[in-house]
């Protein structure tokens, strides 16, 4: 038992050199143990008389006791100087900048599309949607375009599983829109379409919209007011012109492509094709499901990359297909 403050300063000093857990624990079973230093006294206490027992005894079970405390600080010890080390490598710096976010923007052809809404709206259109994957009979057959048109071929329209095609203007959107509502048919329908067409000039997927005046008594003179307003407002300027000249289109009889002149700018004095129109075909009427001889109207079909271009100045249609953020954060 004279042993006794011996074994707990020699278990505190070897506590003390050890800094890992798995260690300490090792360290307990020398001391602690089966075969430990305490253990081995344990054996001496039933050698001693019944008097000796009971001091011995205590003085025992209080060592123990000690040990086993001077061990659970070490393991709180080696517990907080790991927290501490944890602590301070992954503290963060709250006072650090913040990486930032971009903002995003909106695409210069669909500002174009937005605003073609916006001014069609305030004079009265609705705006139609529907499905760029189209069947052959709402993109050609309803539009009165002939069986054998080149139109038709693969070499100019995109198939698809199932006799189904890419639609290659907006105007199905229009046939759907006019055979489920009743007239007057005041729409426009900007959307995607697709044609077999791929250069310097020509996208295979490109935008359009168009438009479709349909009631009693509505004429090629609407047609004349309603683009010209249009144009007026689209470029803000009413110093521009613009003229019908002489066209062909199966949906429209008469045709007439459109063209427009600004008064000045870069393109000042030049015509520059904007679209193409007419009144609307009695076949296509008819398709619509309404008498011809009651219901007349105009269309017009017209490219938003194009009305882009002019808009924003910008000379080469594949800089809108590109991505390249240099060139759309300008639009921001
Ligand atoms: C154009 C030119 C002329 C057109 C015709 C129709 C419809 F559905 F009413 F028949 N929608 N769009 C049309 C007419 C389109 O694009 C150059």
């Amino acid at each position: 038992m004279d042993n006794l403050d011996g074994i707990i300063a020699d278990a505190k000093a070897n506590f003390d050199s050890i800094t890992d857990l798995a260690a300490l624990e090792q360290a307990k079973a020398r001391f602690l143990g089966k075969s430990g230093a305490l253990a081995e006294l344990q054996k001496g206490l039933g050698k001693l008389s019944a008097e000796e027992r009971p001091r011995a005894g205590a003085l025992f079970n209080n060592a123990k006791v000690q040990i086993e405390a001077l061990l659970q600080a070490r393991r709180e010890a080696i517990a907080a100087v790991a927290l501490e080390a944890r602590l301070a490598e992954e503290a963060l710096d709250v006072t650090l900048p913040g990486r930032g976010r971009s903002r995003g923007g909106i695409h210069p052809v669909i500002r174009t599309w937005q605003r073609i809404e916006a001014i069609f709206r305030s004079v009265g259109f609705d705006v139609a949607d529907g499905p760029e994957i189209e069947t052959d009979w709402y993109n050609f057959t309803a539009l009165n375009q002939p069986e054998n048109h080149p139109a038709r071929s693969m070499h100019d329209t995109f198939y698809v599983e199932g006799g189904l095609l890419l639609r290659t203007h907006t105007s199905p959107m229009q046939v759907r829109y006019a055979r489920t509502h009743k007239p007057p048919i005041k729409v426009i329908s900007p959307g995607r379409t697709y044609r077999v067409d791929s250069d310097a000039t020509h996208s295979p997927m490109f935008h359009q919209v168009e438009g479709l005046w349909l009631d009693e008594n509505v004429s090629f003179a609407d047609l004349k007011g309603v683009y010209t307003d249009f144009l007026r407002k689209f470029f803000e300027t009413d110093a521009l012109q613009v003229r019908f000249r002489p066209s062909f289109f199966p949906f429209t009889e008469p045709s007439a492509e459109i063209d427009m002149a600004f008064a000045s700018g870069p393109h000042k004095g030049r015509w520059l094709e904007i679209s193409g129109a007419g009144q609307v075909h009695p076949n296509v009427v008819r398709n619509f499901g309404l008498d011809p001889e009651r219901y007349t109207g105009f269309a017009f079909g017209s490219g938003l990359e194009r009305l882009t271009m002019l808009r924003y100045g910008i000379d080469d249609l594949r800089l809108f297909y590109d991505g390249d953020l240099r060139f759309l954060r300008q639009f921001n």
